[in-house]
């Protein structure tokens, strides 16, 4: 395979470490620009420069997250690259100073459908604001991530829709490969780490095809795209599984987009280190929070005299001051205070039970750890 990457830009603050391994499962030291996170980590996710009814100093210090996600696309469009680089990039202008992963903008634009068109050049959209015309390129998206000083910044790529025909994900994989190819060629910062992005679907061939394309560039980790866009649960699993041996085990192994608390600990399971999603700050906002006893849906009417914690064994703040039934009564009088319990809850949960994943990897019970885990969540929150 041609690996002729002429630039010979890298990031030279960036080092991956594995510690230890149980199974396939591992724990590593991931050292970026901002700071050094702990692995498997899960990162929450701020879109719009801001995670969702959370202060940096909460998330610092009571969900004690390490790294957190932001979107090229949202931030392109609005407050834009001006007012950002006015602030100094995107750390300064949001009050965050540990490391942030920003995704290329390529989901986000292939979710426009209808208004958006692709060429090898790159893809030309019109965004869901003003409805003006863009034109999203490798170089392009590497310029914005670089403009807003991301720690890892992320190839551009396409995400097939599940079940696209063998034809389309043929094309689809092979222009992804050259658009990540020439996000490589792009990059000029030092301080900014280039994850590749892997694609494939739930095919093990196509996953295989496409990695030994990508596998030998020179992008300091790597990702699993193109899962969690509707298959089954059980066929996003087995993909991770045969999946996560065909990358470098000296690189971090991304999978981007998941999930739910039983997803991170079966693809943690799988030999996955890092992890986002949308899950645990958007439920949190509907009162549907995770709890180490399954799900609890504060909103509903059982909870209405229930005094107990969301969560025995959480030590967030919420769990310390109050109770279902006011966490309902909060929610349900649409009061700002409702949402920034629940998602803090929520976010603590999912910090803690990585680093709990963790634990158990660097001391060698992961699979107890994991059977005790799904014991719990059996029991059943209400
Ligand atoms: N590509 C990019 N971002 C993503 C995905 C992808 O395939 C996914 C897959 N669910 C989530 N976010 N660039
Ligand atoms: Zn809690």
């Amino acid at each position: 395979m041609m690996t002729t990457i002429q630039n010979d830009v890298r990031c030279d603050t960036f080092a991956f470490k594995e510690v230890a391994r149980d199974g396939a499962a591992r724990a590593g030291e991931l050292t970026l620009t901002h700071g050094t996170v702990q692995t498997p980590i899960f990162m929450p996710v701020g879109t719009v420069g801001t995670v969702k009814a959370m202060r940096p100093d909460e998330l610092v210090d009571e969900v004690k997250a390490q790294i957190i996600l932001g979107n090229t696309y949202h931030l392109y469009l609005r407050p834009g690259l001006e007012v950002i680089k006015l602030h100094g990039g995107l750390h300064k202008m949001m009050g965050w100073n540990l490391p942030i992963l920003t995704d290329s903008g390529g989901y986000q634009v292939f979710s426009l459908k209808e208004l958006r068109k692709i060429r090898e050049e790159g893809v030309e959209f019109q965004d869901h604001i003003s409805g003006a015309r863009h034109l999203f390129t490798p170089e392009k998206v590497i310029e914005i991530q670089e403009t807003l000083g991301s720690d890892i910044m992320m190839a551009f790529d396409e995400c097939p829709p599940a079940g696209a025909e063998e034809r389309y994900m043929q094309e689809s994989m092979a222009r992804t490969t050259r658009w990540e190819k020439r996000c490589l060629e792009a990059r000029t910062r030092r301080d900014c780490a280039l994850f590749g992005i892997g694609q494939g679907g739930t095919s093990e061939r196509l996953r295989r095809q496409h990695l030994e394309e990508l596998g030998d560039l020179p992008f300091e980790g790597m990702a699993i795209g193109g899962l969690s866009v509707g298959e089954e649960t059980q066929a996003m699993y087995d993909t991770v599984e045969f999946t996560t041996p065909m990358m470098p085990d000296h690189k971090p192994k991304y999978l981007m987009g998941v999930g739910k608390p039983q997803d991170l600990v079966e693809c943690i399971a799988r030999g996955v280190d890092m992890f986002d999603c949308v899950i645990p700050t958007r439920n949190a906002r509907n009162g549907h929070c995770f709890t180490s006893r399954g799900d609890v849906v504060v909103r509903n009417a059982v909870h209405r005299d229930d005094l107990r914690p969301l969560d025995p064994d959480c030590d967030c703040y919420t769990c310390q001051n109050f109770s279902r039934s006011y966490l309902r009564h909060l929610l349900k009088s649409r009061e700002m205070l409702g949402p920034q319990l629940c998602t803090l809850h929520n976010l603590r949960y999912f910090l803690r039970l990585v680093g709990q994943a963790r634990e158990a990897i660097l001391e060698g019970r992961f699979e107890a750890f994991r059977k005790r885990f799904h014991q719990l969540q059996a029991e059943g929150g209400s």
